[in-house]
């Protein structure tokens, strides 16, 4: 069985246990203390040198980074909808898995890292950047049911927990229908899990 390397409160982590249950792919959850600092020490360095969760080890392979987590799992478990091959669809896809690691990471991600977290970034950046990239998401969502298709992808995946979580971080949803609808049409895909709330920031 995998096992997953996880924190609950990690929207990387969320989007790899989110491709897990979109598949129906069997596996062991192992929460990693990370405020006890437990993904720099040894153990869990010999599972990812970076010293950041999420990880998986599928029967000895083992792999870290989410978004190529959910790439390995589409690709091993899932069927070709999740990761089409055709050029323009491959590279749409890759276009979006990046603004997952850049602008939303830089967005709505670290404005919530100040909330959840108290971690030290400008919480006023954050949300500059998480207007221009939602700005941008819900222009393309309104022409457009998913991120690089007309059918749900790897992409939608890994941009999903950031952006539903956006409210956490002061980050307000409800001047981007489109990107709600967005949310919406994910959540209810058979075997959606959510990422569990914290009490911080706006109502969502
Ligand atoms: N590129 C990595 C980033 C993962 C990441 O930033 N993980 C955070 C939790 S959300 C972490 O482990 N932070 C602990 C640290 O940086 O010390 C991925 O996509 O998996």
């Amino acid at each position: 069985m995998i096992k997953f390397y996880r924190f609950p409160l990690s929207g990387h982590s969320h989007r790899v246990e989110l491709m897990l249950n979109l598949l129906g792919v069997a596996y062991e959850g192992i929460d990693v203390d990370l405020a006890g600092g437990e993904h720099k020490k040894e153990a869990f360095l010999n599972i990812n040198p970076f010293g950041v969760i999420p990880a998986i080890d599928d029967n000895g392979f083992v792999l870290a980074d989410s978004n190529a987590i959910i790439l390995y799992l589409v690709k091993k478990y899932g069927d070709a909808s999740w990761l089409p091959n055709d050029a323009e669809t491959a590279a749409n896809i890759q276009r979006w898995l990046t603004v997952s690691s850049s602008e939303i990471a830089r967005g709505p991600a670290a404005a919530r890292l100040v909330n959840v977290f108290g971690a030290g970034l400008d919480h006023a950046d954050a949300l500059k950047r998480a207007e221009a990239v939602l700005t941008v998401m819900d222009a393309h969502l309104g022409k457009q049911a998913f991120l690089a298709a007309d059918s749900i992808t790897i992409a939608d995946i890994s941009a999903y927990s950031y952006v539903a979580h956006a409210p956490e971080g002061d980050v307000p949803l409800n001047l981007y229908p489109n990107v709600q609808a967005w949310l919406a049409r994910i959540e209810a895909q058979d075997g959606f899990v959510p990422m569990p709330k914290t009490a911080v920031g706006l109502a969502a």
